[in-house]
């Protein structure tokens, strides 16, 4: 019996042995950690894209895996082409379709009121509205509608190119045709000329200094660029690309530096250079009236340390109106302005702002900006200006 006994233990253990063995084979892998349950994901109204963003970066990282990496190319040192710029003679007439296309609204309108049978008080009240809507100005406005009601009377009846010339000569009388308008960009001897460039923030300042700087190496000048507006990194390098583009070289200095010592190094360059024309680039911080005089103060006289000023240039933008005029008399207070160059004139009908701005800070118009392309600022010609307005 103890025999049978024996067995049977036997036979129950390797049993017992086996099942145990099999329960480990076939129970669940990680059955020692407990399960966790993966907390419930409700999608987020407007992130359903989420996961399909997480896969598409999967693949992405599959793609671009694949090919092997490959080296960087050594950067290539292009120097930048120097562009040769038309001169600036002419450029007025090249540009005077993109004026007609601005202004000859103002003109249409004055040459159909002007051409009516009857002019009485209240079409001579639409021509005084259609000339100030133009920013001509009240005084300048009156004076014109006065003088044209008078030729009006004396001619009676009017064939179209009376009224066209009678017009023409009005304006070009307020324009003032015979004002003297050359920039003064003659070097004095061994030391360049001077133009300093200043205006409000936006009104196109340093795109003027380019443009300028293009159409006087246009005309075969050499010229050295101040960048001045030190106020921001990015203005200075926006001249060097300006600069860059035609071989004029500029001067800059740290940001946040003094404007007036960039100035100096830039007319001591040019003097160094012997260069024709340094044209210097401000920055037009209306802060104050005493902080914009203290800073173009200095600027000039520092300037002046080593040549003259030969123009300040108060630029003025077109589509400013009443607002860009106020702020055109602080600077004016400022500096002895020579000239205006009134850009933007290709986005506004209101040319007659030529007319307001002269008369109001008694400097002439000297170039107008008509455009943002580099050869889109031209030296202003009151003919081609009033012939563009009034069509032929
Ligand atoms: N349409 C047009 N845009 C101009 C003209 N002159 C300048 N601009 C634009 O005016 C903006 C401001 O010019 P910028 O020279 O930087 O002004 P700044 O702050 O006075 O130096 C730029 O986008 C220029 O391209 C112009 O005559 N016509
Ligand atoms: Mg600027």
């Amino acid at each position: 019996m103890d025999g049978y006994l024996g067995i049977i233990a036997i036979i129950v253990v390797v049993a017992l042995l086996a099942a145990g063995g099999m329960f480990l084979l076939l129970r669940p892998r990680g059955k020692s950690a407990p399960p966790v349950e993966p907390p419930e994901v409700r999608p987020v109204p407007g992130e359903e894209q989420a996961p399909s963003v997480g896969v598409a970066e999967d693949d992405d990282a599959a793609t671009t895996t694949l090919p092997p990496p490959v080296k960087p190319a050594e950067p290539m040192v292009v120097p930048p082409a120097v562009e040769i710029p038309p001169p600036s003679a002419g450029r007025m007439v090249r540009l005077r379709a993109r004026l007609a296309r601005s202004q000859s609204t103002l003109g249409k309108g004055l040459l159909e009121l002007l051409s009516r049978d009857r002019l009485d008080d209240d079409t001579w009240d639409e021509i005084e509205e259609t000339l100030i809507t133009a920013d001509v100005g009240v005084a300048p406005t009156q004076a014109m509608v006065e003088e044209l009601r008078t030729k009006v009377k004396v001619l009676g009846s009017r064939t179209p190119a009376e009224v066209r010339g009678l017009l023409k000569e009005q304006l070009l009388t307020q324009i003032g045709a015979d004002l003297d308008r050359t920039l003064h960009v003659k070097p004095h001897g061994e030391r360049p000329a001077v133009v300093l460039v200043v205006g409000v923030n936006g009104t196109g300042k340093t795109t003027t200094t380019g443009k300028l700087a293009r159409s006087l190496i246009g005309d075969g000048k050499k010229v050295v660029l101040g960048a001045a507006d030190t106020f921001r990194a990015a203005a200075a390098d926006q001249l060097q690309t300006w600069g860059d583009r035609v071989g004029a070289e500029v001067v800059r200095g740290p940001e946040g530096g003094d404007p007036a010592s960039v100035a100096f190094d830039a007319v001591a360059k040019g003097i160094e250079d012997k260069v024709d024309v340094v044209i210097v680039d401000t920055a037009g911080r209306l802060h104050t009236k005493t902080g914009l005089m203290d800073e173009l103060g200095k600027v000039k006289r520092v300037i002046e340390k080593k040549a003259t000023v030969d123009e300040v240039l108060l630029v003025l933008d077109a589509t400013t109106g009443q607002n860009g005029m106020r702020q055109a008399r602080v600077f004016a207070e400022v500096v002895d302005v020579t000239g205006i160059t009134l850009t933007k004139l290709d986005g506004t009908a209101k040319g007659g702002i030529i007319i307001s701005v002269q008369r109001e800070l008694g400097v002439p118009v000297k170039l107008v900006g008509l455009g943002e392309g580099p050869d889109d600022l031209a030296p202003f010609d009151p003919e081609v200006f009033v012939d563009a307005l009034l069509g032929d």
